[in-house]
């Protein structure tokens, strides 16, 4: 009677234990998250400060604010939107989460897509997914769209990443493919569930990583390492639509402090100049083959010429050979 009692207690106190440590446990990895998020270089709902700004952010173009997402572009042609941190980012070492949606009446065809930035010039606009090219930093850019056919190796959408010192020009006509550090193929359109993508910059190497599947979990996209990125640029996010269209929207951005107490001393990087050691095997720029109007008459013509020279020879062999047979038989008389 006694042993029961004591083990019911017993087994109480250890269900309190449990739950509490549990409970500890979540907590502390809640906080310590939170700790380390920069406020100041994130978008986090609810948006709207007062009036129609947001508190750290500047938008431009089509872009529209809503309670639940701020949408770049709607599903409608040649739009353009921006989203860009109006604070630098002083952080040495961050990862930035981005949870967005992209989703349109298209099914075969919809386009162009989304970039996200790590750059020095904010709120210009340009032909790279709505902000200027030549520019300098990184850009991770959501291609829905394919350009060009036959060269590629790959399906869209596809995910790559540039890194630009302002001498790069990125070639739309070949999806970025000749100045990309690496990229992966993935499906994040017209999903019910929150897509996520994550590009991690940690001693030089960057990561970027999805979460499509709803399962609450990173699956790696790409990985490149020695990448020089100073610090003191702008995060942004740029969409646009041209024939083809999407929606293009942020749900939320979340830049994390990675930074150890190691890194606090370390030197000025503000005057780096972004580089990337390695780029995926460059390929030259070549003209696609002109289609040719006169392609059918030329295949018409030189079949003739063929024909021609055909009959030529055969008309030839037999004036040969009755020569030959006149010949052999001036021979027998
Ligand atoms: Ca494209």
């Amino acid at each position: 009677m006694q042993r029961t009692t004591s083990g019911g207690i017993l087994g109480e106190c250890w269900l309190v234990l449990v739950l509490g440590g549990l409970l500890i446990g979540i907590v502390g990895a809640e906080r310590n998250m939170n700790d380390y998020i920069k406020r100041e270089h994130s978008l986090i709902k609810p948006y709207h400060g007062s009036g129609m700004t947001i508190p750290y952010w500047n938008f431009q173009g089509n872009t529209l604010v809503t309670n639940n997402f701020v949408r770049l572009t709607a599903d409608a042609q040649s739009q353009r939107g921006t989203i860009w941190n109006t604070v630098p980012c002083h952080v040495r070492n961050w990862e930035l989460q981005v949870s967005f949606k992209v989703y349109g009446k298209g099914k075969d065809l919809f386009g162009d897509g989304l970039a996200i930035w790590y750059a020095k010039d904010p709120n210009q606009p340009g032909p790279v997914f709505g902000s200027k090219d030549y520019f300098n930093g990184l850009v991770v850019i959501l291609d829905t769209y394919s350009n060009h056919n036959g060269e590629h190796n790959h399906q869209h959408p596809y995910i790559s990443a540039m890194v630009n010192n302002g001498t790069l020009h990125y070639d739309h006509d070949r999806d970025g493919t000749h100045t990309q550090l690496a990229g992966c193929e993935a499906k994040f359109r017209n999903l019910e569930h929150d897509t996520y993508i994550s590009l991690r910059y940690e001693k030089d190497t960057l990561t970027v990583s999805t979460d499509f599947s709803n399962k609450g979990a990173w699956k790696e996209c790409f990985t490149v390492k020695e990448i020089q990125l100073p610090t003191g640029y702008y995060f942004g996010v740029t969409a646009t639509t041209g024939d083809l269209s999407d929606n293009h929207a942020v749900v939320s951005l979340k830049l994390y402090q990675l930074d150890s107490p190691d890194d606090t001393k370390e030197e000025d990087r503000s005057q780096i100049v972004p580089s990337a050691a390695y780029f995926e095997s460059p390929r030259d720029h070549v003209e696609d083959p002109k289609p040719s109007s006169l392609g059918g008459i030329k295949i018409f013509f030189l079949m003739l010429i063929g024909a021609l020279a055909l009959i030529a020879c055969v008309v030839i062999g037999i004036m040969l050979y009755q020569k030959h047979q006149e010949q052999s038989r001036k021979r027998f008389y």
